[in-house]
């Protein structure tokens, strides 16, 4: 039963369940999708399909984080994601813009999207939090400690669940300093981002946790590289990225139930389709013994009604 901060973020969609949020990085080498939807109409076909398929929001990114990947120019990154993100927000589609920049996340706002996504978590730029703060953007903080080229050498904790809580609360004190709104910070441990396969396990395991920090939770496991090692073949060959979705919402439904605020995730129907799932399971499971008298299916997930409970509420 779900006990923890309030699960939505100011200025975003309220429905009684985890928010889902659709990849859709417009890059030549993201590890799973990578070149799939770097031509902007490809990138746009594939933004309307996440949304029909249920997307509450569209991540956009033009920045591949994969380890090892080098880093496009600021340039590069503001020709790849602008013209999608302008044209999907025309079309009323919630867009998250995904980058470390500051200057990408302004241009980003400008044209139209409604949440900074970070993964960074305000590490990469200087720049980063007086940005949101004076734009009065929802901000995804991510935990995060090197680039790319340098992430998986960076893996050193005394007890990884409790590192990670500290230097997100570390980042977390500076966002506020800087004037982000605290309603409007969302925290995500960064699953795959300087972690070994056990240590995402250990942070995945550890919600609880990062619910003491008193933010809503984004959890983004879909595909990552720790599913495919636990999907191994017997020969040691991890299984590919497009074949780690059935794990990936394996991850979702437990990570809803969990009480996370927002799932981030390739496939989209699987992963709209689990959170709906959890929020019926965690529903059941929060009625009081006496509470036969009170219709199950009263309260649909998604009425806005169902979706401002308030902190601590047991409902998701
Ligand atoms: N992971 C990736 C990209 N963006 N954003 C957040 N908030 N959390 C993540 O864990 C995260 C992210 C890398 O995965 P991708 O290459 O599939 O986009």
């Amino acid at each position: 039963m779900y006990v923890g901060p309030p699960r939505h973020l100011a200025g975003l969609p309220q429905p009684a369940r985890a928010l889902v949020m659709g990849v859709l990085n417009v890059t030549p080498d993201s590890f799973s999708d990578g070149g799939r939807w770097a031509d902007t109409d490809a990138a746009l076909a594939h933004g309307r399909r996440l949304v029909a398929e249920g997307a509450d929001l569209v991540d956009v990114g033009g920045e591949s984080t994969r380890p090892g990947a080098t880093r496009p120019s600021v340039q590069e990154e503001l020709d790849r994601v602008l013209p999608v993100i302008t044209r999907l927000a025309a079309e009323d589609v919630l867009v998250s813009v995904d980058t470390m920049r500051a200057e990408v996340a302004a241009a980003a706002l400008d044209a139209g999207a409604v949440l900074v996504n970070d993964v960074s978590g305000g590490r990469a730029d200087p720049d980063m939090f007086g940005t949101v703060a004076g734009a009065g953007a929802p901000y995804v903080l991510m935990h995060w400690r090197a680039h790319s080229a340098a992430m998986q050498q960076q893996t050193d904790y005394t007890d990884v669940v409790e590192d990670v809580a500290t230097e997100l609360a570390d980042q977390l004190a500076l966002a506020l300093a800087a004037g982000i709104a605290p309603e409007r910070i969302a925290l995500d441990p960064g699953i795959g981002f300087s972690k070994t396969a056990d240590q995402n396990w250990d942070v995945l395991a550890a919600t609880e946790r990062y619910h003491a920090l008193g933010h809503p939770l984004l959890v983004a496991a879909s595909r990552k590289r720790f599913l495919g090692t636990l999907l191994a073949d017997a020969d040691g060959t991890l299984r590919p990225p497009v074949d780690r979705d059935d794990a990936t919402t394996a991850t979702t439904a437990l990570a809803a139930v969990a009480g996370a605020w927002c799932i981030r995730a390739h496939a989209v129907r699987p992963t709209a389709d689990a959170v709906r799932v959890a929020a019926r399971w965690a529903r059941q499971a929060a009625r009081p013994p006496t509470a036969d008298s009170q219709p199950a299916d009263s309260q649909p997930a998604d009425s806005p009604a169902a979706g401002s409970q308030p902190a601590g509420s047991v409902a998701p």
